[in-house]
């Protein structure tokens, strides 16, 4: 992303910032929306603020995030009041407003951008190193989940539809094939094949879709750097990025910490060798998460959460291949293979999920305390 300062400046003289401006740097590892990070100098101090420009093509009604963000920021903190939380402003987001008093700004093209304040004196990871940042990061997505488990989904907005339905995401995938705007998939007919012998993890969630999930708000983008951790303590302090908050179903959170916690290396890593669900990575998660949510999860949701794992890392592997065969039109991509070696990863954690997954339900069952006497 190419920063325009000028432009920059200007988004930002329409937000109740003040100060002076220090200076603007592209920020993060998101593939969706141009994110920044900005500083300004306050009474001598240097705050720092994140500017992010609304992805329309991804988020067709871009207020509904910012409405969602609000709603939601407002809840956690009102909980976290209630329980005389201290350091509220480090644990839950801020939003800035603009000078109309509004959240969002519209700029002459019609794209939409918010500001948010940078949670201070914290850091992410976008792969994770030892099972403290495991644990630690999986406890903020359960504290974050518990904090919202009595918002009414009926005022949260569908932000976009079918995110995590993956009968759909294998109808789109399928659409692909027949399509084939860039002739791509003469190369890799094995990794096609590969992809419909996963389609087995579709029906198994559609028999279990039967005995009802129940239906929460969700985060739907639980990946590793989503997590602000404390640069001192390591502690979960924030959970960030709230674009996807909807109402959804617990096994895909879980599922998308599974995904980005466990592997050692990155989505795009090439060194598919390297790529592997790891256990004890995978205990201090699920360690982490039940310890807020045993008491709040059913035991249908408990007793599936592994399959929940297999469901987001197959779908994010066919949406990586689909995007890769539809001539990458979702996903920055670095260079032309860039879609397609993100699929070949996934599917490579797929495996090895996979040939774990006894392992896995072992692990949960241990930290989980239903059927219990
Ligand atoms: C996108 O916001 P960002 O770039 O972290 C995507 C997620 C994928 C992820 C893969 C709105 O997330 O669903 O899991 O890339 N977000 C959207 O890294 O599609
Ligand atoms: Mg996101």
């Amino acid at each position: 992303m190419v920063t325009n300062i000028s432009n920059t400046k200007n988004i930002l003289s329409n937000f109740k910032i003040y100060g002076d401006f220090i200076d603007a740097k592209p920020f993060g590892s998101g593939h969706i929306n141009d994110t920044l990070l900005v500083r300004y100098k306050q009474a001598g101090q240097k705050v720092k603020y994140i500017l992010r420009k609304i992805n329309s093509y991804v988020f067709k009604e871009p207020k509904l995030i910012v409405e969602n963000t609000l709603n939601v920021t407002n809840h956690i903190r009102n909980r976290l009041t209630q329980i005389s939380e201290p350091d509220l402003s480090r644990k839950v987001l801020t939003l800035i407003q603009n000078k109309n008093g509004s959240y969002f700004q519209l700029d002459e093209k019609g794209d939409y951008w918010n500001v948010i304040l940078f949670i201070k004196g914290a850091y992410t990871v976008d792969s994770v190193d030892n099972i403290e940042q495991a644990y630690e990061a999986a406890n903020a997505y359960g504290k974050f989940q518990k904090y919202l488990s009595d918002f009414d989904t009926d005022k949260c907005h569908i932000t976009i539809k079918n995110f995590h339905n993956l009968a759909n995401r294998i109808k789109t995938f399928e659409e692909s094939l027949k399509h084939n705007p860039k002739n791509r998939i003469e190369d890799i007919p094995e990794l096609i094949s590969l992809a419909k012998k996963y389609y087995y993890i579709n029906d198994e969630f559609l028999k279990l879709e039967s005995k009802k999930l129940p239906t929460r708000i969700t985060h739907n983008d639980t990946k590793i750097n989503n997590v602000m951790l404390h640069k001192k303590t390591n502690k979960g302090l924030c959970v960030v990025d709230l674009d996807t908050v909807m109402p959804g179903i617990i096994l895909n959170d879980f599922g998308d910490m599974v995904r980005t916690f466990t592997s050692p290396t990155l989505e795009d890593a090439k060194d598919f060798s390297k790529v592997k669900m790891r256990l004890p990575i995978f205990d201090a998660l699920v360690k982490g998460y039940l310890t807020e949510l045993n008491d709040y999860l059913t035991d249908n949701e408990i007793n599936n959460l592994v399959l929940g794992a297999k469901i987001i890392v197959f779908e994010q592997a066919i949406r990586f291949l689909t995007d890769f065969i539809l001539g990458d039109v979702y996903y920055k991509v670095e260079y032309d293979l860039h879609n397609l070696n993100r699929a070949k990863n996934q599917f490579a954690l797929l495996a090895s999920i996979e040939e774990q997954a006894d392992e896995m339900e072992k692990i949960v069952k241990k930290y989980s305390n239903k059927n219990k006497i």
